[in-house]
């Protein structure tokens, strides 16, 4: 893989730590046995996730299932009150309102959403009740929350001093310019593939800051923020969801591994999407980030970006790492 590795975590040395895996493993006469799976693995975005990748790890190293990895992995950040762009402690919209999206998935293609979340931390967890316990895919706004208290969900006021501080700063000059800066940009997607060879992802955050009350990015739309085939592969997101929308991101990142190419392939190819699309209509790539991530069926992993700054975490038995993703823009 080609990324740069400004910094590291290793748990071990062995041998080909880059990615620990081969496809094929071969007999004394070298002959193709049979496929080797590099499993069980958890790979999310930014430096949260290796903390977040620790516990989905607890789970998926004694045989648990991929959907209750990705679950607990990613409401570790959720309920980090430091984190400041997912469940406690989220930057709040415009008029001072902290309200999250989420989505899960798994390997049965079940999957659950909500959306504009506000006063619950767990809203991957809302997401999981709303996949499991109704007929429906997605909930919204109050239904959400009323749907949520009704499954025991506990009422907590998520706007910390720290943000409502930053965000009557931001009031000051009140320019609703989104921009692309890892400090107010930090979704967490988190892809595991369990010992049984299931996949499952899951996609949680408080969204845009200081973003327009009601917006919703792509980070709870299922195809969009999040993708699970387990056929394939799956793929998640982080950045501006308005032009990871646009191109339907993480469903085309799978669809792109199901025509052969590589997760960092897949990734890159995704990313080009929204570069092409931000040219058609001559906006500036300088003002936007997105990341994919992806990991297919085998465990191989992959990720790229619009612009440097993004990175993402891996654990698997053999790597403890956080990386820096491969970007488009050389500025
Ligand atoms: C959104 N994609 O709401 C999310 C934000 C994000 O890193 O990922 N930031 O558009």
């Amino acid at each position: 893989m080609k990324t740069n590795r400004k910094e590291f975590i290793k748990t071990s040395l062995l041998a080909g730590t880059a990615i620990g895996f081969n496809a094929c493993k071969f007999d004394s006469k070298t002959r193709p046995t049979s496929i080797v799976t590099n499993k069980p693995i958890v790979i999310s975005t930014w430096r949260f996730g290796l903390q977040a990748n620790a516990a989905a790890w607890e789970i998926l190293k004694n045989g648990g299932k991929a959907i209750d990895a990705v679950e607990a992995g990613v409401k570790v950040p959720e309920a980090d009150a430091n984190e400041r762009s997912v469940g406690l402690g989220g930057r709040p919209d415009r008029d001072g309102i902290v309200s999250l999206d989420a989505c899960i998935m798994d390997e049965l293609g079940n999957i659950g959403s909500v959306v504009c979340l506000e006063n619950i931390k767990h809203a991957i967890s809302v997401a999981r009740a709303i996949m499991e316990k109704t007929p429906h895919v997605m909930l919204a706004g109050q239904g959400a929350y009323q749907f949520a208290l009704s499954q025991g969900f506990q009422k907590e006021n998520l706007l910390l001093p720290e943000s409502e501080k930053e965000w009557k700063e931001w009031l000051v000059h009140n320019q609703y310019k989104p921009i692309a800066n890892i400090e107010n940009h930090d979704t967490i997607g988190m892809l595991a593939l369990d010992e049984s060879g299931n996949l499952s992802g899951a996609c949680t955050t408080s969204g845009m800051a200081f973003k327009m009350r009601g917006r919703v990015g792509d980070s709870p739309i299922i195809g969009a923020g999040l993708y699970v085939d387990n056929e394939i592969g799956a793929a998640t997101a982080t950045g501006h969801g308005e032009e990871v929308i646009r191109i339907a991101g993480s469903s085309l990142v799978v669809e792109l591994m199901r025509q052969g190419l590589k997760p960092e392939e897949a990734c890159k190819e995704a990313v080009m999407r929204v570069v092409k699309l931000m040219e058609r209509r001559n906006k500036n790539l300088k003002d936007i980030q997105v990341g994919f991530i992806a990991l297919n069926k085998l465990g191989e992993h992959g990720a790229y970006c619009v612009q440097s700054g993004f990175n993402f975490a891996i654990q698997s038995k053999e790597q403890k790492e956080l990386i820096d993703a491969p970007f488009y823009l050389k500025v």
